[in-house]
């Protein structure tokens, strides 16, 4: 089935939203000093979130890890309320209680991220569970990075989704990095999606570049996970660009590694597609662009003119078992 020209244009605007959100949080990081804590972004890996919530209905979950802002505004997140989160104020989606690392929305059913390598998957897998119980047509997809695809729990993840059938559609990131340790230094596996062979499970391996790509394999993942065939394993292979954090200097990463991923950005390859198929205009796109870098703008205005929490309600929402 071909993908239409809305699906396109949709997963452009979410790409360049989330690239633009987050160049903005590097100069507001570590040029301005503003933001406090470690800032883990996904430069040139949007095709993936974007591909992959561009297939989804809403009423769909996604469970996301430390480098989430992609996946969340690619689902809907507010860029007002994500920005005033990751500020600490007490406007941001969790009350500035999360920051940028453990940002949770669950408006858009993007109810957690966890930094815990590996830790959303059993998560994902219970929330699938629910949603069959329940009888919903809806599917849970799990988003984590090829490091987190050697933990003991994407293992007993995959088999009990499989055992039980599960909604669920794993979504590995592979990005060929896993902190400072290249993705041959932490597995001997060529490929991640291989492995869902040994949990008998639909695999699929795509060009995590190509948002298009992304999208059309969810789709195919999603409609096996509604029709009662199970879950699949993607395997998206794209490229860590920057450091795993800001403040890592990647040195363990060749120039010539970095430059020529960058010349894959997925952006400007799906920008020429829709350019060349004469689905926008290059006065639209500055448009589009003009609109993204002011919605950002206004997202960073509300964050920085937003009251800090009171230290009464530090202990709010804050649960001890
Ligand atoms: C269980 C656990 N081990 C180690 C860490 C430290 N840590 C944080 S991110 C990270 C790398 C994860 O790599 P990967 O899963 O490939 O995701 P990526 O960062 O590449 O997106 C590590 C080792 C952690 N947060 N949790």
């Amino acid at each position: 089935m071909q993908v239409s020209k809305e699906k396109k244009l949709e997963m452009l605007r979410s790409m360049l939203l989330s690239r633009r959100f987050e160049e903005s949080l590097v100069e507001l990081c570590k040029i301005q000093g503003k933001i406090p804590g470690m800032m883990i972004l996904c430069t040139g890996q949007e095709a993936v979130g974007s591909g992959v919530c561009s297939a989804l209905n809403p009423e769909d979950v996604i469970i996301s890890n430390h480098r989430s802002h992609n996946h969340l505004l690619a689902k809907g997140a507010d860029p007002k309320a994500l920005m005033a989160e990751i500020y600490g104020k007490k406007t941001g989606c969790n009350k500035g209680k999360s920051g940028t690392l453990h940002l949770a929305v669950p408006e858009i059913n993007a109810p957690c991220t966890s930094t815990v390598v590996g830790g959303g998957l059993p998560i994902s897998v219970g929330v699938a569970f629910a949603q069959k119980y329940k009888n919903e047509k809806s599917v849970t997809v799990c988003l984590f990075g090829d490091g987190a695809a050697d933990e003991g729990s994407f293992h007993e993840a995959l088999n009990l989704a499989s055992l039980w059938d599960l909604p669920v559609i794993f979504v590995c990131e592979n990005n060929l990095y896993a902190g400072a340790q290249r993705y041959e230094e932490h597995t001997k596996v060529k490929n991640i999606a291989d492995r869902a062979v040994g949990y008998a499970i639909a695999g699929e391996i795509v060009d995590g570049n190509d948002a298009v790509a992304v999208f059309e394999a969810t789709r195919r993942a999603r409609e096996r996970a509604v029709s009662g065939q199970g879950p699949t394993l993607i395997e998206c292979k794209t490229y860590r660009c920057r450091g795993h954090g800001e403040a890592d200097p990647q040195h363990y990463q060749p120039k010539d590694e970095i430059a020529e991923w960058t010349e894959k950005c997925p952006i400007p390859r799906l920008r020429g597609e829709l350019l060349s198929e004469g689905w926008i205009t290059d006065k639209e796109l500055q448009e589009l662009e003009k609109e993204i870098e002011k919605m950002v703008a206004d997202a960073v205005r509300f964050a920085e003119e937003s009251p800090w929490p009171d230290l009464e309600e530090a202990l709010e929402d804050v649960y001890v078992s």
